[in-house]
């Protein structure tokens, strides 16, 4: 019995070799598991469902073969793939789950989510989280013509690297008074996150006694996975495929 997570792979058509330790995963590693957890930033951007170019139809198949295999496969939204939506899931039978997620984790009760609501000094970043989560202004980005969107986000995209040059790391990282927070208002003691693409099992104190914080590593190098059983957690990484 294996349960596996993975997040901010940031999977792109410009990233061939993210993409094909990405596939190699779902055919050869995945299907062994009973689920897959995706805790967000599956993709670089996600501009909506109705993206069917080659690249997203390839890793939409790699997910329907997972599913028709009988892996549960669950996904969180990252900052990145926001705009991923019902019709994804239908068309790949994965499901789609709140943003905070709590779940049995062979006994052990355990908060899931992406991490980027768990960054609350990031002031800049959560009012821009605000804004393009208002479901208003889904609705009608999601109604503009493709290469419309396409060029929309490369331009916010270029702003929001230029202000990210100029904040400091800390402010990158998880507050730790939120993650205590988080962590007591369901009263469990284990969570499990990406986006700060900073792999780690932190341990730390809670009002309901000792937690662990497990941080998800991302695929810029590497592929990085939580393997988890009824007896262990590991925190692993797979190497890239050589084209040699
Ligand atoms: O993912 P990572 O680690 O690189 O950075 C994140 C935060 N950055 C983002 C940026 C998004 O990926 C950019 C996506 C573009 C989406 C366009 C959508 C179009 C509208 C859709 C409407 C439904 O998420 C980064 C965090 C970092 O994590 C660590 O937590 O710091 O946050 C930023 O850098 C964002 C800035 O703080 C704010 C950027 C404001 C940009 C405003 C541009 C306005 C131009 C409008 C033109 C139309
Ligand atoms: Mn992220």
């Amino acid at each position: 019995m294996t349960t596996l997570f993975i997040a901010d792979l940031h999977l792109s058509p410009l990233r061939p070799d993210i993409t094909a330790c990405f596939l190699h995963f779902m055919q050869t590693e995945a299907p062994q598991a009973e689920s897959l957890y995706v805790l967000g930033d599956l993709f670089e951007f996600w501009i909506g469902d109705d993206d069917n170019s080659l690249f997203s139809q390839t890793i939409k198949e790699a997910f329907s073969t997972l599913t028709q295999q009988g892996v549960a496969c669950y996904f969180i939204q990252g900052n990145r793939d926001f705009l991923l939506g019902k019709a994804f899931c239908r068309q790949t039978g994965i499901i789609l789950l709140d943003d905070v997620c709590l779940v049995d984790l062979y006994g052990k009760p355990t908060v899931i989510l992406h991490g980027d609501t768990l960054c609350t000094l990031d002031e800049n970043y959560q009012n821009f989280r605000a804004k393009v989560h208002q479901p208003w202004l889904q609705f009608l980005f999601k109604r503009i013509p493709l290469f419309i969107r396409q060029k929309i986000v490369s331009h916010v995209q270029n702003k929001a690297k230029q202000v990210k040059q100029t904040k400091q790391m800390n402010i990158m990282d998880v507050t730790p008074s939120e993650v205590v927070r988080v962590l007591e208002s369901y009263h469990v003691t284990q969570m499990i996150h990406g986006h700060t693409h900073r792999p780690f099992v932190h341990s730390l104190e809670t009002n309901d006694g000792t937690a662990t914080r497990i941080v998800l590593g991302d695929w810029y190098e590497q592929g990085s996975v939580l393997v988890c059983t009824p007896e262990s957690t590991s925190l692993q990484t797979r190497q890239f495929i050589s084209n040699k």
